[in-house]
């Protein structure tokens, strides 16, 4: 009998770009592999999950993509190559610094003479330089590669093609899942074609649980590689538990947990060993300090440890 996860695969048809996309991951992988260097995919945002298939009204899953975007920028500085799997417009790695009318607002038209240009205002110039100095880095050294998801069946799908890609390079290849995915779905051969009616009353809507992919993603698909999962609650009583359930189940090396109110300045490292906090004082929120920047610092040194012990093992 096929396993949950596999039905899913038979029965859900890929998103309509998937080849395209498996394409350029494979490229990437096979470039980056040849350099020998640490690979990270980020997942980033949330995933719908669709009530019609010609969608009008879906579920969706809360996130930003502060933690998956900002993280990925902390990944490169370190020097990882970046796969950076995310929700179409959620937040990205370096534009995420100007969102709304802030960008507008920074720039200068001058209208004076023959030709019209636009510049950076004086004042704004030592905020845009150095985000774009290291956004042109990234892009020149081509350390990163976006990919775009919006469904759940989407994201498995992408989740799975990556991981293909990833396994070759084994201990080396961190896989960092901060999207937020949904636990729900309609399967596809229970979803009505077209955009329900209300002229039919109410609807009654029945969500079934989504395989959990992390299983045959430890076990199988990328057995080798650094696995970080994120456990998000409401109920900071659970989070430890419920963290720590996931991890003995998957058998995977690190769960970071996060409470939703207070996901921007703690979270809760969980290890086969231990249990520990990592924060982001007041006076350092205020300084503009990032959480992910020591999140980061954290899962690099996990994944360096892990590292050795695998290389000394061999
Ligand atoms: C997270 O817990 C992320 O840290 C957040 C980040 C989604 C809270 P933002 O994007 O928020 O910065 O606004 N992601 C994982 C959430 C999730 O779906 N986890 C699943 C679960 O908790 C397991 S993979 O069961």
């Amino acid at each position: 009998m096929a396993s949950h996860w596999e039905e899913f695969y038979s029965t859900h048809l890929p998103p309509s770009d998937f080849e395209d996309n498996r394409k350029l991951l494979k490229e990437f992988c096979e470039r980056h592999n040849k350099s020998n260097q640490r690979i990270v995919l980020v997942t980033s945002g949330g995933t719908t999950v669709p009530l019609e298939h010609n969608t009008v009204r879906f579920v969706d899953n809360f996130s930003a993509g502060t933690r998956g975007a900002a993280s990925a920028e902390y990944f490169l500085e370190h020097g990882y190559t970046v796969i950076f799997l995310h929700r179409v417009k959620s937040l990205e790695p370096f534009t995420r610094h100007f969102t709304g009318q802030m960008f507008m607002d920074m720039l200068e038209l001058n209208e004076r003479g023959p030709s019209t240009t636009i510049t950076v205002k004086p004042d704004c110039v030592d905020i845009v330089a150095p985000i774009l100095a290291r956004y042109k880095n990234a892009q020149e050294t081509g350390r990163i590669l976006y990919v775009t998801f919006t469904t759940v069946s989407d994201y498995f799908w992408l989740l799975r093609a990556a991981c293909e890609c990833l396994a070759a390079f084994e201990a080396k290849a961190l896989l960092y899942l901060a999207a937020a995915v949904s636990d729900f779905y309609i399967p596809s051969n229970e979803m009505p074609t077209h955009k329900i009616q209300s002229g039919a009353g109410a609807p009654t809507i029945s969500l079934q649980l989504v395989p959990k992919m992390l299983a045959p993603l430890v076990s199988l698909w990328v057995p080798h590689a650094y696995v970080v999962s994120f456990k998000l609650e409401t109920d900071d009583s659970i989070l430890i538990t419920k963290a720590r359930d996931a991890m003995t189940k998957y058998k995977h090396k690190l769960v970071i947990g996060n409470i939703l109110q207070s996901r921007r300045y703690r979270v809760v490292f969980v290890t086969p060993e231990n249990n520990y906090e990592v924060i982001l004082t007041r006076e350092q929120m205020l300084n503009g300090l990032e959480l992910e920047d020591s999140i980061v610092d954290n899962v690099i040194a996990c994944h360096s440890d892990f590292l050795s012990a695998v290389t000394y093992k061999f």
